[in-house]
């Protein structure tokens, strides 16, 4: 127990070997792996997170704000484009489909992989495909979560629920188009030299299947009511949350046609930001209004769910939040300084106050 609360302590997130044998040319292959197995990730396992919750500034001089408005604005529009429109035919469910996709979430995964692009040194709108592909798999998600079955809630992205609007078989049904679509949207993704089509799907596939997302939720949902330890809400969470948005970092990356050790480097920082982004909102829970969230607040407390907060504290679940956020900064060392925006995304994660 001792030393699983370290490894959780030490963000624990370990690349995982599987998600590791990526899409890359066969001559790039040996490269990537000696990265990936490579002596920094071990280290950061053994090491305890100081106290602290001091982390890196990102460069000054780029306005985050503005990037998250702009990226926002490009992939709605896409995602307009991509949707069927709200009246054809069953109008019922792209209205109900709509309805989540434009209720005002933050479209942080979509900006995560732009932000991936762009420090690749690729152009944003090769990476809409995949940004919205991924923006639609998150929503679908979050449909089936406040189902009755599941999380049972009322209230998402200041709205009421899929379920609570359109009645739950159509919650059920829109979910599932979202997911399919996702699959349609990624097709219009461009093929690089080093990812093909088949790299891209396979890349969405995994991250939302029976061994990330599904299988997160399965955990969580059979977590409920037991006494959940440390390294199965580590389990949980790299499934639930942080899947998908090293997932989105790395189409960004394949996007731009990234370089193996770029691609490595990206995997790595989404798993760190995408587990701080789950502590966080752990975080918030317990500590902002429904109002503030546009969700319903206090619900894994009410659940007796486990979560940093409750296992670790809050102050001490701070700490760890900016230790992952550390560790994702220092994944970033391979851009040498040319990843400002990534940089920026890994502290307003940090920072985010809903
Ligand atoms: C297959 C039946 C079936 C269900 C799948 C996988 C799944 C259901 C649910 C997992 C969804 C979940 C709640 C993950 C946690 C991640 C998280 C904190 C999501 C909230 O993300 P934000 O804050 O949301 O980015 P917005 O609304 O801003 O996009």
């Amino acid at each position: 127990m001792a030393a699983e609360l370290r490894r959780i302590e030490a963000g624990g997130s370990v690349l995982r070997l599987r998600q590791q044998r990526l899409s890359c040319a066969p001559q790039d292959r040996g490269m990537y792996s000696v990265l990936a197995s490579g002596r920094p990730l071990a280290n950061m396992k053994r090491m305890a997170p100081p106290k602290t919750t001091a982390i890196p500034h990102p460069s000054p001089d780029f306005d985050f704000a503005t990037f998250l408005a702009d990226s926002t604005a490009q992939v709605n529009r896409a995602l307009d484009r991509f949707l069927p429109k709200a009246a054809a035919k069953p109008s019922t469910l792209h209205r109900a489909m709509r309805y989540s996709l434009f209720a005002g979430g933050k479209r942080l995964r979509p900006a995560l992989c732009i932000a991936a692009a762009r420090a690749c040194g690729g152009r944003p709108a090769d990476a809409l495909p995949a940004a919205c592909a991924i923006e639609c798999i998150h929503t679908y998600s979050l449909i089936h979560d406040d189902l009755p079955a599941m999380d049972n809630d009322d209230f998402r992205r200041g709205k009421p629920t899929n379920h609570k609007v359109f009645g739950e078989g159509i919650a059920i049904l829109a979910g599932d188009a979202l997911l399919t679509v996702a699959f349609e949207i990624l097709g219009h993704a461009t093929a690089r030299p080093r990812y093909s089509h088949r790299d891209l799907l396979r890349e969405l596939a995994s991250a939302a299947g029976s061994l990330e997302l599904v299988g997160g939720q399965v955990a969580d949902l059979e977590a409920e009511g037991q006494k959940v330890t440390p390294a199965q809400l580590r389990y949980i969470h790299e499934r639930k949350t942080s899947a998908l948005l090293a997932c989105a970092a790395r189409l960004g990356a394949m996007s731009a046609n990234a370089s193996p050790r770029h691609l490595a480097a990206l995997t790595n920082f989404g798993h760190h930001v995408g587990l701080a982004f789950q502590v966080i909102d752990d975080i918030l829970d317990v500590t902002r209004t429904s109002q503030e969230l546009g969700k319903t607040a206090g619900k894994d407390a009410a659940a007796h769910k486990a979560t940093y907060p409750s296992l670790l504290g809050l102050e001490r679940s701070r700490q760890i939040a900016a230790h992952l956020t550390r560790l994702a900064f220092a994944a970033l060392r391979p851009f040498r300084g040319h990843a400002v925006a990534l940089e920026a995304l890994a502290t307003h994660l940090l920072r985010r106050q809903a």
